[in-house]
């Protein structure tokens, strides 16, 4: 630690970790395995990233245990026992916690700690990290492990400041909890927040009211308590049962049909369907290998799913209003417990405002096509300005005072999702452009963090003080992003995956689709001297 003339407070480090998630974690971890001294700064008062602040009623993974969670530690994996085959969040939250004292990372996490600026100075080739308290960090490398949905989204929507009852977001919910016993409660959204916290607010509310511009397909999550046997056998078989998680296209398995629809007779379609419907939840992705890419095939799973919408639902126009008419997948498919037979319930309200909109926020309700609905309570569950809002939200520079924002002004640049050229030792863990929010999440998380940590190490055995990507490379990997999310289904509808969720954010497709080839790039990226990289 030293002072600088100004009498500023700057602590000297070689590496600044933003954000204490599964990724700033690891991050961590491997940072100090290298030996280097390394800082998380977190925003939140604890950690676990998105579970910190995503405490909604129901929330909990849509991706099983078993396969959501860290498996760089072999010590880990066999000593942790998952409670249900889909961990809730309090769960995930006490794994995340586990993860910190058995690593002893808790000595290296600032929390309360908001980042505002990050800023890099040519002269000594290292990044200032100011933090909204005004202290300064200088360090070689800045990592922002931020996280893909983790700026909410809340849209201003007018009179807002008017209402005189509570208001939550689904992504930032109160520690305590929330009892809406006795009161008439409105969610607006219906993305997968909405589709867990519904049916526990609908048990619990006097009146729920649901505020719906667009359906979404949602599949069983058919949740249980972990079946014993099944975790005895993983834990026997750990590494071949993660490196057939790591070989599927979304970095976990679901057990994928290879063959594509045409290839199955109709009576093999109906009964793969209903096969996959009893898996349940995401499994569903795995109907038909050309699930994603083929209309035909599309269209009989869309199909399928709106017939079981109409078995779950008794008013057959209530069933038709919550029937999603567009691609299956196109918006990321939700898996719930009892979500479309809430709206069976006397006390559960759906107002379709594809058309109208929300008019207006009134002083004691919801106006929406015409009418004021009267509340106790409005919950937004309207997502997040998802894989670019984090960074947008900190002053980031590189090189030439260039700022991040500006870069991206027309949509995010990156190479491989992990660093954008201009600004030098500045790695972002699932960045726009990386397999990230299309695979397992913990996953890429893994891989992007390991290919960190190894350059890193690389550029110290090498003695070279930096590292940037090109602009050729970059612009390659975009170009080469957009060609492979062109040829899927996926432009097809306004997800948050192409930002249209958030009004004026450009139309990109942020992910990069194509899970196992992302590691061979990157793999070969490596044995190539880091190509497409230049170094100082
Ligand atoms: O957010 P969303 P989310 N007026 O963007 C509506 C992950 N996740 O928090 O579809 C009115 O999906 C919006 O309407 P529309 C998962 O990856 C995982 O639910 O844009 N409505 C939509 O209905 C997920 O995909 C888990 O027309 C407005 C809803 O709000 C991602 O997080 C659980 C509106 C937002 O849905 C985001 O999910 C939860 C407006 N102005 C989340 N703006 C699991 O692991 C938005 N909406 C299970």
């Amino acid at each position: 630690m030293s002072q600088s003339s100004s009498a500023t407070k700057i602590d000297h480090l070689d590496a600044v970790v933003v954000g204490a998630g599964f990724a700033g974690l690891y991050m961590l971890h491997r940072f100090k395995q290298l030996g280097l001294r390394a800082r998380i700064l977190e925003a939140g008062g604890g950690v676990g990233g998105t579970w910190y602040w995503n405490r909604y009623p129901g929330a909990r993974c849509d991706i099983p245990s078993l396969q959501y969670s860290y498996q760089f530690s072999s010590e880990l994996e066999q000593e942790w026992e998952w409670k249900e085959r889909y961990a809730p969040q309090p769960e995930i939250m006490a794994y995340a916690k586990h993860v910190v004292e058995r690593f002893e990372l808790g000595p290296d996490i600032q929390f309360n700690t908001r980042v505002a600026a990050a800023h890099f100075n040519e002269d000594n080739s290292r990044w200032s990290v100011t933090t909204e308290a005004g202290d300064v960090i200088s360090a070689r490398f800045c990592v922002m492990a931020t996280g893909c949905l983790s700026s909410a989204n809340d849209p201003e929507f007018p009179g807002r400041e008017s209402f005189t009852g509570d208001w939550y977001h689904t992504g930032r919910w109160p520690h305590g909890g929330v009892d809406f016993s006795g009161q008439r409660v409105a969610v607006i959204g219906t993305g997968s927040s909405a589709i867990q916290s519904i049916p526990i607010i609908a048990a619990q509310a006097d009146q729920l009211t649901v505020f719906q511009r667009t359906p979404n397909f949602s599949v069983p999550a058919h949740n249980r308590p972990q079946d014993l046997q099944e975790e005895a056998e993983v834990k026997k078989n750990y590494r071949a049962f993660r490196a057939n998680g790591r070989a599927q296209p979304i970095g976990w398995d679901t057990a994928g049909n290879e063959r594509t629809a045409e290839e199955h007779t109709p009576d093999e379609i109906r009964t793969e369907c209903e096969r996959r419907w009893e898996m349940g939840g995401l499994y569903f992705y795995g109907t038909f290998a050309d699930l994603l890419v083929g209309k035909e095939a599309n269209d009989i799973v869309a199909e399928f799913v709106r017939g079981k919408i109409r078995e779950r639902v008794k008013d057959p126009q209530l069933a038709d209003a919550l029937s999603p008419d567009t691609i299956f997948g196109c918006k990321r498919v939700c898996a719930d417990t009892g979500y479309f037979e809430t709206y069976n319930r006397s006390n559960v309200t759906l107002v379709d405002i594809a058309q109208s909109g929300i008019e207006e926020i009134t002083t004691h309700g919801v106006r929406a096509d015409g009418k004021e609905y009267a509340v106790d309570a409005i919950v937004t569950a309207t997502g997040f300005d998802a894989m670019t809002g984090s960074l947008d939200r900190i002053d980031i520079q590189g090189k030439g005072g260039l700022k991040l924002k500006d870069k991206w002004h027309a949509g995010p640049r990156t190479y491989l999702g992990l660093t954008t050229a201009g600004f030098p030792n500045f790695f972002i863990i699932s960045g726009p452009g990386s397999p990230s929010v299309l695979t397992n999440m913990i996953t890429s998380i893994e891989q992007h963090v390991e290919f960190v940590a190894d350059c890193v190490a690389w550029l110290r055995d090498q003695e070279l003080a930096s590292i940037d990507a090109s602009i050729e490379a970059e612009d390659d990997w975009v170009d080469h992003v957009n060609e492979v999310a062109g040829e899927t289904l996926l432009l097809g509808c306004n997800s948050w995956y192409l930002g249209a969720n958030v009004p004026g954010k450009p139309r990109v497709f942020m992910p990069y689709l194509g899970f196992p080839e992302y590691v061979e790039k990157c793999d070969t990226v490596v044995k190539n001297a880091y190509e497409g990289f230049q170094t100082a």
